[in-house]
């Protein structure tokens, strides 16, 4: 019975529902420094409209935030970022991106809680706040990839010379993109699936 005044709760939009061929979900956290790209990464790739809890910078922020290669950025992510992809018919990724620098770490306990795997996102200028966010990830024991997004003006450098750079090991995934693109941030994400696999693959031999 419909009352006078009542609302209907609008329930999800189409193409924001779960594909109904879904079997599996995985947690996956996208962490990295101050304007990497971790907002532009989950919005280029959620196939739902993503959430994003952006604010827009202050002067507060002049000197704890380097805004540096980023001058047109007006917002940062307070919180998260969430997104969704589904990688086969069957399983779906929830995405979280959570910002790297060290006053945000108290949300890492909930955010990293049941996570699969993480993406670090590098910014070759900027190479100090990864090896915190790595380190506090080994720490965790969530594996992990790490994408350079390939800023313009950013030095490039060849994947062995970064591996050793960043202290990484031999198996960890070193892999270029542009977050900005689909494609690109998708094959990230396939490259963690892939890590992931064979992480339980060998852990399954022993
Ligand atoms: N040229 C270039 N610009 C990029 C790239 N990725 C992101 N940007 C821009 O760089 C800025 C930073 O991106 P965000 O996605 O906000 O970065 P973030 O890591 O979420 O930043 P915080 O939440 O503030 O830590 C935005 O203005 C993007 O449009 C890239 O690959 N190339
Ligand atoms: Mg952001």
């Amino acid at each position: 019975m419909d009352f006078k005044g009542s609302e209907t709760i609008p329930g999800p939009r189409a193409e924001d529902r779960l594909p109904h061929t879904a079997q599996a979900a995985a947690k996956i956290v996208i962490v990295g420094g101050f304007g990497v790209g971790k907002t532009t990464m989950v919005g280029s790739v959620s196939e739902i409209r993503p959430l994003t809890t952006e604010e827009t910078m202050t002067q507060a922020g002049v000197g704890v935030d380097d805004n540096f290669g980023s001058a047109s950025k007006t917002a940062t992510t307070v919180a998260m970022d969430f997104g969704r992809i589904r990688i086969t018919d069957e399983l779906v990724l929830y995405l979280f991106g959570t910002p790297g620098q060290e006053r945000f770490w108290f949300l890492w306990n909930g955010l990293f809680e049941g996570a699969l795997g993480a993406v670090v996102l590098v910014d070759t200028r900027r190479l100090a706040v990864s090896f915190e966010v790595m380190g506090r990830l080994e720490e965790r024991g969530v594996p992990f990839v790490v994408a350079v997004n390939t800023f313009p003006d950013a030095p490039r450098y060849p994947v062995a010379e970064l591996r050793t750079a960043l202290d990484l090991p031999e198996d960890v995934p070193i892999v270029e993109c542009d977050v900005r693109r689909r494609a690109s941030s998708r094959d990230v994400l396939m490259t963690l699936m892939r890590f992931l696999h064979s992480l339980a693959m060998s852990r399954s031999l022993t």
